[in-house]
């Protein structure tokens, strides 16, 4: 044997033993935990385990760990590409994939890629990997329905790829993953739900629908707007005051030549049934005499440089100091300052800016090796590498806490531009500086929906657009959707065309308040829905699959989502033509319309009751504070067995009394007996009266797709 070969030879049997003492010595040391039947824990070693911080996103409690049996099927696989921390778990063929928080295109997300990195967006469109949210979470759906989750516990700069199976690729250091399974998606998403928390139950209010622009000023405008809507009959609850409010772009100021008695404004805008929520920005203009800067300064609150001084970045106010909020006792500050601040009758808070963006850096945010000073159960001082994606979330949370500490008895209203995965614990979501342009339209949906399967449940788009102009047809439309998912906003940027409901016309301006008459008419669905959010995670508005999850007809459809489990949307997201047509998941779904008199408008969505359910509708009003809960209509649709159920929750609309029994739980049967249908009512949760009231049952009968 010449010499080359016996050294080949050798290093062979070297690399073969070499292989197998590597992948020995992983399997030995790779952590696999069972957290119940339908939970695991992984994590890539022993020595990863032990040195992994708290996580940022889990915060349930989780039942002990246990060895995971044999028999659990899933398992993801560690490696390190590049310095980087990678895992894979393999999928079956034909599983379809969801998810990955807030990203643009269409709902079913297979092939696709997505960065989990807060980032300024501005005009977003289909290529942008990177918007204002990160969650690292993949729902997946087989072929026969089950269903299970991966979540890559980091908050980390994270590669979301989902090209060929799911794999997840962080820059920072190993981290943990966690796998739910479920004999569906909904038992997925509610095992989801256990690990990140819920969102709290939102005020009624903020289920109305919201006006926005930036910026309505001086006060006048705001008036003028607000009086609008009800000289029109066009129903709202809220009015938003963006920027421009403030002196200067400081956060926590008024303008005091525009907004010169805001105590003044905010008690005619309640005295006719409004409520207001002003934008908070985290960027602190730094200015000796500016009470917030200087509060701030004397408990040294702000972000630092890797050399311990204080960062300092250009935004809106020009120089800013940043508030570090990893640290209880920043959080606590600035939740302070929002006590002075509602004194003068502001209702709800939206933080803007707070991925965080600024200006003159050429990545848009404040540079990695920044300090945060995080407290133990955060993980301890860290650079902004490790908590970039958590600074909005833990903002809100700051702005959450606060806002709660001043008004007790009252539910905080939070709307923060940037969160992380389990941020819907405090704030709602709205999807960013979207473009007037159908596919923006479309995208509504689909970003609602995966944001809601990935946690947040309380969503939605700039109806009309925030960039650009659009078209009539485009903002009825856009207002016909809108007004049908979870958050309804309209919205749009500075020197941008008028967008309010009135702004395109009679035409419009007509399609725009039946829209809005009919999510005032869903409003105890949506109530009930909320609460549903509330207690177990499950979002209001769902893909179409989720009534039928072993369909392979209904797993990439988009243009169509459920309110609950039983009400589809079917709406038009084209630019001509009468749209996709209404793809019938198994049973019997009956069209249905909510309004007196409503005629086909093919501007707005159309709306499809499942056969068996009982939807609770409400009265058109002009806003929240005139429900009066004494006219209620439920609209009956028998499945084939002449049967049908509907829960209604109702309570005082805010407060807390909801958590000591003062609510009402409602279960509605209705059943043919002969040729009449008899509604029994139950209280199955709840010792709240709600007033004596007239109710009314409609029976659908004009049934338009049914299949089995
Ligand atoms: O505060 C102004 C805007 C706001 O209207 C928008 O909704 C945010 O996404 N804000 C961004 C800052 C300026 C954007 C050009």
């Amino acid at each position: 044997m010449d010499r080359w070969k016996i050294v080949t030879r050798l290093f062979l049997a070297w690399l073969l033993t070499a292989t197998v003492w590597t992948v020995a010595a992983s399997a030995q040391e790779r952590v696999n935990e069972s957290l119940g039947t339908d939970l695991a824990r992984f994590y890539a070693s022993e020595t990863a385990r032990d040195a992994s911080l708290p996580s940022l996103s889990v915060t349930g409690e989780l039942p002990p760990a246990s060895a995971l049996p044999d028999a659990w099927s899933l398992r993801p696989v560690f490696s390190r590409v590049q310095g980087r921390a990678a895992v894979s778990v393999d999928i079956t063929e034909g599983t379809s994939l969801y998810g990955t928080g807030e990203v643009a295109g269409p709902l079913l997300r297979n092939e696709t890629r997505a960065v989990a990195w807060n980032y300024d967006a501005y005009g977003w469109g289909g290529n942008d990997m990177s918007l204002y949210q990160s969650h690292p979470w993949v729902l997946a759906v087989r072929p026969d329905g089950t269903s299970f989750g991966v979540l890559a516990d980091t908050p980390n700069r994270c590669l979301i790829d989902l090209r060929g199976g799911i794999r997840f690729e962080s820059s920072g250091p190993e981290f943990p993953v966690y796998i739910v399974t479920g004999e569906d998606p909904a038992a997925v998403l509610k095992g989801l739900a256990k690990l990140i928390g819920t969102m709290p139950l939102p005020p009624l209010w903020s289920l109305g629908y919201h006006q926005c622009r930036y910026s309505y000023t001086p006060d006048d405008r705001v008036r003028e707007v607000a009086g609008t809507f009800r000289d029109k009959n066009i129903p709202c609850d809220v009015i938003w005051l963006d920027i421009d409010y403030m002196n200067g772009n400081r956060s926590f100021t008024f303008h005091p030549a525009d907004f010169p008695d805001p105590r003044g404004l905010m008690q005619e805008l309640h005295a006719d049934g409004f409520h207001t929520v002003a934008i908070i920005d985290p960027g602190i203009k730094e200015e000796v005499g500016y009470h917030v800067y200087d509060s701030g300064e004397a408990i040294n609150a702000w972000v630092q440089t890797s050399s311990g001084a204080p960062y300092r970045g250009n935004v809106w106010p020009g120089r800013c100091v940043f508030p570090d909020f990893t640290v209880a006792e920043v959080r606590q500050w600035w939740g302070g300052l929002y006590g002075q601040f509602l004194t003068l009758g502001v209702d709800g808070i939206w933080n803007d800016m707070n991925e965080p963006a600024i200006f003159n850096t050429p990545t848009k945010t404040m540079p990695l090796s920044n300090l945060h000073r995080a407290d133990d159960e955060l993980g301890g001082p860290g650079n902004h590498a490790r908590y970039h994606n958590v600074y909005g979330m833990l903002m809100a949370r700051a702005t959450w806490e606060g806002v709660r500490a001043a008004r007790p008895n009252k539910r905080p209203f939070v709307l923060s531009r940037a969160n992380h995965l389990g941020g819907q614990q405090w704030a709602a979501c709205w999807t960013g500086d979207n473009t007037a342009n159908w596919k923006h339209v479309d995208w509504s949906i689909s970003m609602t929906l995966n944001l809601g399967l990935s946690g947040q449940p309380l969503v939605g788009p700039d109806i009309g657009g925030f960039v650009g102009a659009g078209s009539d047809e485009m903002f009825a439309r856009w207002m016909g959707i809108g007004a049908l998912l979870p958050f309804a906003r309209g919205h749009t940027g500075k020197g941008n065309i008028d967008k309010e409901p009135w702004s395109f016309g009679g035409k419009v301006e007509d399609t725009s308040r039946r829209a809005l008459e009919r999510r005032y008419r869903l409003l105890p669905y949506f109530y009930t829905l909320m609460r549903e959010a509330a207690e177990t995670g499950m979002p209001p508005a769902r893909p179409a699959f989720f009534a039928e999850p072993a369909n392979p007809e209904l797993r990439a459809v988009d243009h169509q989502f459920l309110l609950g489990q039983d009400l589809m949307v079917v709406a038009n997201v084209h630019e001509s033509g009468a749209g996709d047509p209404f793809v019938a998941p198994v049973g019997t779904w009956s069209e249905v319309r909510l309004l007196a008199e409503e005629k086909v408008d093919p501007d707005l969505p159309r709306l499809y009751l499942r056969g068996g359910a009982i939807l609770p509708l409400g009265p058109v009003v002009q806003h929240t504070g005139e429900i009066s809960l004494d006219e209620l209509e439920l609209i009956v649709s028998l499945d084939s067995n002449g049967r049908a159920e509907g829960l209604l929750y109702e309570d005082e609309g805010d407060g807390y009394g909801y958590e000591n029994g003062e609510y009402r739980l409602t279960r509605f049967v209705a059943t043919l007996e002969g040729d009449e249908v008899q509604v029994a009512a139950e209280i199955v949760g709840g010792h709240w009266k709600a007033p004596v009231r007239q109710l009314s049952v409609r029976v659908l009968n004009s049934n338009v797709a049914s299949h089995n």
